[in-house]
């Protein structure tokens, strides 16, 4: 714990020295010394951040939130100082590839460059992703007829996407979404593109736009054409499942509400983004009666918990021969949702980078989707425990395609029907072609539904930060891409100046890059290939289990797979897919080899079917059935959450007529601010007074909170941030390396 404050202090004293031009520092040991020294700051840095985001997302208080600011503030003014140290070494002349590629991370920064000269622009960065995060953890959308009564996403509207068959009731909660979350987004995503654009903008080297910088991640010239000719060689598969699932749905929902050439409406497809479709397996499954492959009520009825669907992943794990989970693990995760706070409820994985401190946050129930989820986030913490060895810098994904991909490749053989039976989560497995095809179909609603959505997120958001899509058609722009490559429409009309469907979704909300699920989606595919291949399978790709040959099978593909999880980020990622597949660049040949019978299957069944959409065609809109307001003069129906909204929609403004504005609960709101705003206010100025009074590391410390600079000192091996305490021996300057402490950091009181 001690040392933890030391490095905070570290942090705090070097920043308000000036930045001194030394000349550049040359030669390998040099570099070694400083890469050693940076690292553990580093980790004790990056770990009190994580513990302050962890305590956050686990328990959304405003004292919480505060903490967590404060740690991202730290943790950036330590990537910047790092990064303007690291610079003033020549590295780009060092012997050594591994360190140059080392510095070259080091000095690589994102949107953390801000926060020395921008420390305003910084905060209020920081302060809009809070309010994002915040809104999309916390959006309730309450019954139209009963306010006192609301559903929360996870579970209550997740589950009616997914269990609802009744069109006017999906359609609710579908709306009811992005009424309670996109809304509240819309004013605020314009400015914090702007804001995250201008940080790396600044940086060197210089990024044009927040897009250019994450994908330079992939390290890849032409990546956005490489993915651009994956993502063509998948179309067909997609428009294969498009057109039999739509041919479904319509005997389901009626040919009035879908039609036989348009796009799906978004809603009837089991998920809230109809991003996997796994959930209306019964409505499509190609020959009931044959084995079935969702096993949610298998386990239901067989008493399984939230707990035993965890172990069971850590088994598969310690059965491939990789690394179990430590006890930290079961003792700090969060699996549920607990019933006493508000929490982000999207699941996520947690590296504290301390080498042993790693945790899963997920409000997770009994089901087959959890199960699978529960894998994808194992295989990050796995990813995690295999590369902790190396140093902070290359303690990432080959690319982060590749982290996403491990859980997913693991599920991909724990999803089969022979391996379910092994676990007890299938009573019979029959062999034959038909029972093959009902498995290939439950996990392309899954794979296959999710490609266009895993590509067009990002061509969406690197529009909007490269600024050929404006605030102005955010929503416009994403309809367009949610219907040219997904083939759905929404079901109710949009209102392009108050909507922002784009926000709904947690990873724009919460701002996580998300082409990494796409290259996932192909990259899992071919590691499954070659693993399967190692593991001495024989047949077609899709019965393939890597945990079902011999001890000596299992534990060749578990060291592959584990030679290339040890690599972590320390080589580029060709490198590393070479370890499992003998290649070095992505190809869809596997994925399409996978699900070939299914594609056969589908062009069968499709016969006299359009493939594809006509982007024109939208669903008729029953006005009543859906609680709009038909305008007095019967020119145009109203949706819910327009009416009474301060914002004429129809055109004799009768919407906005006989609105009951509850004063009461206007009321409410004033002095519910007011409390809250009291609070802030008063630690603000108390902090400020404390420290003015007193200048001490403490109260600077939480000067840092009001966006002041805290004083500095800069000395130590690495010239990094280093504390200066009276007596202590990291006083000692090292000649050549490092500037005396200034003597009026060295007045300070010690923080004892
Ligand atoms: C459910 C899953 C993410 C993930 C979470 C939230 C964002 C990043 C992490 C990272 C992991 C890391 C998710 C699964 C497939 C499609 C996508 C979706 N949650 N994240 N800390 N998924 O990737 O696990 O845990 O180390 O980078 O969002 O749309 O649901
Ligand atoms: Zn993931």
């Amino acid at each position: 714990m001690a040392a933890q404050k030391d490095v905070l202090y570290l942090v705090f004293l070097a920043l308000a020295v000036r930045t001194v031009r030394l000349q550049l520092t040359s030669g390998d040991d040099q570099g070694w010394a400083f890469i050693w020294d940076y690292n553990g700051r580093a980790e004790q840095v990056y770990y009190d951040t994580m513990v302050a985001r962890w305590n956050y997302n686990t328990n959304l208080t405003l004292e919480n939130s505060r903490k967590q600011d404060e740690a991202n503030f730290i943790e950036a003014h330590f990537d910047r100082q790092a990064a303007q140290i690291a610079s003033s070494f020549d590295w780009q002349n060092f012997n050594n590839a591994t360190l140059k590629r080392l510095f070259r991370k080091i000095t690589l920064l994102g949107t953390a460059v801000n926060h020395i000269e921008q420390a305003r622009e910084a905060r209020e960065y920081n302060n809009l992703l809070t309010e994002m995060r915040l809104i999309y953890s916390t959006g309730k959308v309450c019954e139209y007829h009963n306010p006192t009564s609301c559903l929360v996403l996870k579970p209550d509207l997740s589950d009616c996407l997914a269990d609802s068959r009744d069109y006017d009731r999906l359609r609710f909660c579908w709306e009811g979404l992005r009424d309670a979350v996109g809304r509240q987004l819309k004013d605020k995503y314009p400015r914090f593109v702007e804001l995250s654009n201008d940080a790396v903008r600044q940086g060197v080297p210089y990024w044009e736009d927040t897009g250019a910088y994450w994908r330079s991640w992939y390290e890849t010239a032409d990546f956005q054409e490489q993915l651009e000719n994956l993502y063509n060689q998948l179309t067909p598969l997609y428009n294969n499942l498009h057109a039999y699932v739509r041919k479904k749905l319509r005997a389901t929902y009626g040919q009035d509400k879908i039609s036989a050439t348009g796009p799906i409406p978004a809603h009837l497809l089991g998920n809230m983004w109809s991003q996997s479709w796994a959930n209306i397996y019964k409505l499509v499954e190609p020959y009931p009666g044959k084995t079935s492959i969702n096993v949610t009520a298998k386990m239901l009825s067989d008493g399984w918990t939230v707990d035993r669907m965890f172990r069971t992943s850590g088994d598969f794990l310690k059965a491939m021969g990789l690394i179990e989970m430590p006890q930290n693990f079961w003792d700090n995760s969060m699996f549920v949702k607990p019933a006493d706070r508000e929490v982000v409820c999207h699941a996520s994985a947690w590296d504290f980078y301390n080498a042993h401190d790693v945790r899963i946050m997920m409000c997770s129930n009994v089901s087959m989707e959890n199960l699978i989820t529960i894998h994808h986030e194992m295989g990050h913490i796995e990813y995690y425990l295999q590369y902790k060895h190396h140093p902070v810098p290359f303690r990432r994904g080959a690319n982060p395609g590749f982290h996403e991909a491990v859980g997913d490749l693991l599920a991909l053989s724990v999803a089969t029907p022979t391996h379910l039976q092994g676990i007890g989560l299938l009573d019979t497995v029959e062999d034959d072609n038909e029972s093959d095809i009902n498995f290939l179909m439950s996990m392309a609603l899954d794979k296959i539904a999710f490609l266009p959505f895993g590509y067009l997120m990002d061509q969406w958001r690197w529009a909007v930060f490269n600024g050929s899509i404006t605030p102005a058609t955010y929503n416009q722009e994403w309809w367009k891409l949610r219907t040219r490559y997904q083939g759905i429409v929404p079901p109710v009309p949009r209102n392009h100046d108050k909507d922002f469907d784009p926000g709904c979704k947690y990873h724009i909300a919460a701002n996580n890059p998300y082409i990494r699920y796409f290259v996932s989606s192909v990259l899992q595919f071919q590691f499954h290939q070659a693993l399967c291949q190692t593991s001495g399978h024989t047949g077609p790709l899709h019965k393939c289990d890597i945990s079902a040959g011999t001890q000596a099978h299992r534990a060749a593909a578990g060291q592959k797979l584990a030679r290339m999880l040890q690599m972590g980020a320390s080589q580029p990622w060709p490198d590393a897919m070479e370890v499992i597949t003998g290649q070095r660049t992505m190809s869809a040949q596997p994925i399409v080899e996978y699900f070939q019978p299914l594609i056969t299957w589908l062009e069968t069944q499709n016969v006299g079917e359009t493939l594809g959409w006509d982007e024109s065609w939208t669903p008729t809109y029953d006005c009543e059935a859906a609680d709009g307001f038909t305008c007095a003069d019967g020119s145009g129906c109203v949706r819910p959450g327009d009416r009474c909204d301060g914002v004429t929609d129809c055109a004799d403004m009768s919407d906005e007529l006989n609105c009951s504005i509850d004063e009461q609960q206007a009321w409410d709101f004033i002095w519910d601010y007011n409390a809250k705003a009291e609070r802030v206010y008063y630690d603000s100025v108390v902090a400020a007074w404390n420290y003015n009074t007193d200048l001490t590391q403490e109260n600077s410390q939480k000067q840092v909170r009001l966006g002041m600079a805290p004083p500095v000192a800069h000395c130590g091996i690495s010239r990094l941030p280093v504390l200066c305490l009276r007596g202590s021996p990291s006083l000692a300057p090292v000649e050549g390396l490092c500037l005396e402490c200034p003597k009026q950091v060295l007045n300070l009181k010690d923080p004892t």
